[in-house]
């Protein structure tokens, strides 16, 4: 099927005439796969109608917050109804409560909290207060693990393991990387030689407790124990990044799956329900540190904005008041997609590595097992650009990068596995 994307490579044309690259987040432009990125039109459910009139299937949801599909008419109605209150209000109102009543009803360790506009500035106020709370400077993450783009942590690993980070963006100075140690996830003896090599001044580990950013990366058996007994023994705080895996691993995240309670937790997609949300939060003795309580500095503007909190609350509403229905139904919706897709890879004599959790997946094009960033790095990434390519051909809108998470909602059902199933047999059929 050979779609006609005129109208796109018309605004992309208009788009880059205002933005790099005509986007407004990198990953957005395909790079990485090739082909042209169609814009989007409208989206309804699970799917994705871009300004050509060429339908898609979209397993990617906005990255992570759609998760009850799109034009769900439930946050439809709270977004429209919050808006003939005006738009934001720059004061305190009653929606910040519900929304953060429904957070803590969800995920416990959220005793107290604050909302911000985005993933990356929740992470960035984390690792903030967690500084300031033990007046420790170091900070570990893995490599792999994205936390959104604040300097210290656009950081790769340095030249030896739990050596100093490198900057890993232009534009972020070696003296701010230096405070941040790159390690390789999985590897529970390299954080144990960082605590040994910087003795009582590693203030937290961050990371995402099952990774999507590398594409989705599972932890072995006893490896966030480890982490979280290792925090606790040095006196560094565990902060879950749970931006991506908050109300979809379960609707208590992973820290519910794996039953692991982190210091602090950081949210951010699918509690706004699309609209611009992050959330920092847990122990309530960290987060005393916070102005106007305490010496760490935090703010924003829109932070608590009515329309996001009413979006995030009738999100929240309905995954809480469903949990029981939705997320078995959501998982075994992804099962039957992955594995599907696997099956008729293999079938057609291609190996691929699922690696899945809940409702988020990755097929990596490599016949070994994906268990670091380094193994993900294995994978014959034109391989997967052609197949994102053809797959977009079909109708199949899959994340524009071997190296994220693909996602399913409530609006997925048999029709569309169907339809997958069904491209993905043409698809590897040709190659
Ligand atoms: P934002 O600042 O993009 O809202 O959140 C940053 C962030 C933090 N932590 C995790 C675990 C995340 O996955 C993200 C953002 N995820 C990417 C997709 N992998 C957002 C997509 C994009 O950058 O356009």
């Amino acid at each position: 099927m050979t779609r006609v994307l005129e109208k796109s490579r018309s605004l992309q044309h208009r788009a880059e005439a205002l933005f790099p690259g005509g986007v407004n987040s990198p990953v957005r432009a395909f790079r990485s796969v090739g082909g042209d990125a169609p814009f989007v039109e409208h989206a309804e459910g699970a799917y994705l109608f871009d300004a050509d009139g060429n339908r898609y299937i979209d397993y990617f949801g906005s990255w992570g917050p759609m998760i009850l599909g799109h034009a769900e008419p439930s946050v439809v109605a709270a977004i429209q109804d919050a808006a003939t209150r005006s738009a934001s209000y720059g004061a305190s109102h009653a929606g910040e409560a519900e929304l953060g009543e429904l957070v803590r009803t969800a995920v416990p360790s959220m005793e107290h909290m604050r909302f911000v506009s985005s993933g990356t500035e929740a992470t960035m106020s984390a690792i903030r207060v967690a500084r300031g709370f033990t007046r420790r400077r170091y900070v570990i993450k893995f490599e792999g693990c994205y936390h959104g783009h604040a300097d210290g942590l656009l950081v790769k690993a340095g030249s030896g393991v739990a050596t100093f980070g490198i900057p890993g963006s232009a534009g972020v100075p070696d003296e701010v990387a230096h405070f941040t140690l790159a390690l390789p996830y999985n590897d529970i003896r390299a954080v144990e030689e960082a605590f040994a090599r910087h003795k009582d001044d590693i203030a937290a580990i961050i990371l995402e407790p099952v990774v999507g950013n590398a594409g989705t990366l599972i932890p072995q058996p006893g490896y966030l124990e480890s982490l979280r007994a290792l925090t606790e023994a040095e006196g560094a705080l565990l902060i879950f990044d749970e931006v991506m895996t908050g109300f979809r691993l379960a609707l208590g995240g992973a820290q519910q799956r794996f039953g692991i309670k982190p210091d602090l937790t950081t949210m951010g997609k699918i509690v706004g329900g699309g609209l611009p949300v992050g959330v920092f939060g847990g122990r309530e003795d960290v987060m005393s540190m916070l102005a106007p309580l305490g010496p760490v500095y935090q703010a924003g503007t829109l932070s608590g904005n009515p329309l996001a909190m009413a979006a995030g609350a009738a999100t929240l509403s309905r995954l809480i008041r469903e949990a029981g229905t939705i997320y078995p139904q959501i998982e075994e919706t992804t099962r039957q997609v992955a594995e599907g897709v696997a099956r008729v890879a293999a079938d057609a004599g291609v190996t691929l590595t699922t690696n899945r959790m809940g409702s988020m997946w990755t097929w990596f094009f490599t016949n070994q097992p994906v268990n670091n960033f380094e193994d993900a790095a294995t994978s014959d990434t034109a391989a997967f650009g052609r197949f994102h390519r053809t797959m977009m051909d079909q109708g199949v809108w899959l994340p524009p990068s071997q190296f994220e998470a693909a996602f399913i909602g409530t609006a997925h059902g048999k029709a569309e596995v169907d339809v997958t199933l069904e491209a993905a047999k043409k698809v590897f059929a040709k190659s």
